[in-house]
């Protein structure tokens, strides 16, 4: 597994933190694909790209959205941040060259998640919560384990403490991030 070339670029176009999240989430996205017999090189390929537009500047997103044609929804008016999962996925094609329609729609769906997820767009949404540098999260150790011991109660769990989040801080709740918490806690 080489992936050198893809993680100098990406250094370059993230801030210290974000490249650190990002190795994080790679090596993370890789240990979740050997407990529940994925490939683990695609696993961390995907974890490597899932945030690849994060540290574009929130103009910036919304005119790369309309210049390529993405649709951009009321929530993620708003809040433009959220729209570096779709235009991650989009990069991920058009300039680092993946065709993997599995790593892309794992990227796509890395933050608010979908319902019936597929293996990679679970193991990239989890690995993306509980990687080693994340600290604020309550209970995140018991989250990380459960993680480990059942891929879709990490998923149900992750999605139930991020609306008790969004709720208390009265963030919009992107229509996807309820539908996902409403299919995983029916
Ligand atoms: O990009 P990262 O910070 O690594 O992680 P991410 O892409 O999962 O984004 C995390 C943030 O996104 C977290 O603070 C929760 C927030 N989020 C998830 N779904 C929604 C949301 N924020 C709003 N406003 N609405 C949502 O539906
Ligand atoms: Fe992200
Ligand atoms: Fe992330």
């Amino acid at each position: 597994m080489n992936y050198e070339k893809l993680e100098k670029q990406l250094k370059k176009k993230m801030d210290d933190d974000r490249y650190t999240h990002t190795l994080g989430v790679a090596y993370t996205s890789a240990c979740l694909a050997m407990r529940y017999g994925y490939s683990h090189e695609k696993a961390y390929l995907a974890g490597l790209l899932h945030d690849c537009a994060k540290c574009i500047d929130n103009n910036k997103k919304l005119e790369l959205c309309e210049k390529n044609h993405i649709e951009v929804n009321d929530v993620e008016k708003e809040n433009p941040f959220l729209l570096h999962a779709k235009l991650g996925s989009f990069l991920a094609k058009a300039k680092y060259e993946i065709d993997d329609e599995e790593i892309l729609s794992a990227i796509r769906w890395h933050t608010t998640g979908h319902p019936e997820m597929t293996m990679l767009e679970k193991i990239v949404f989890v690995a993306d919560y509980i990687e080693p540098n994340r600290k604020k999260q309550p209970n995140l150790d018991e989250v990380r384990a459960l993680c480990f011991q059942d891929l879709d109660k990490g998923v149900k769990k992750i999605l139930s403490d991020t609306l008790d989040y969004l709720h208390s801080k009265k963030d919009p709740i992107d229509e996807m991030t309820q539908q996902t918490y409403d299919y995983y806690n029916q």
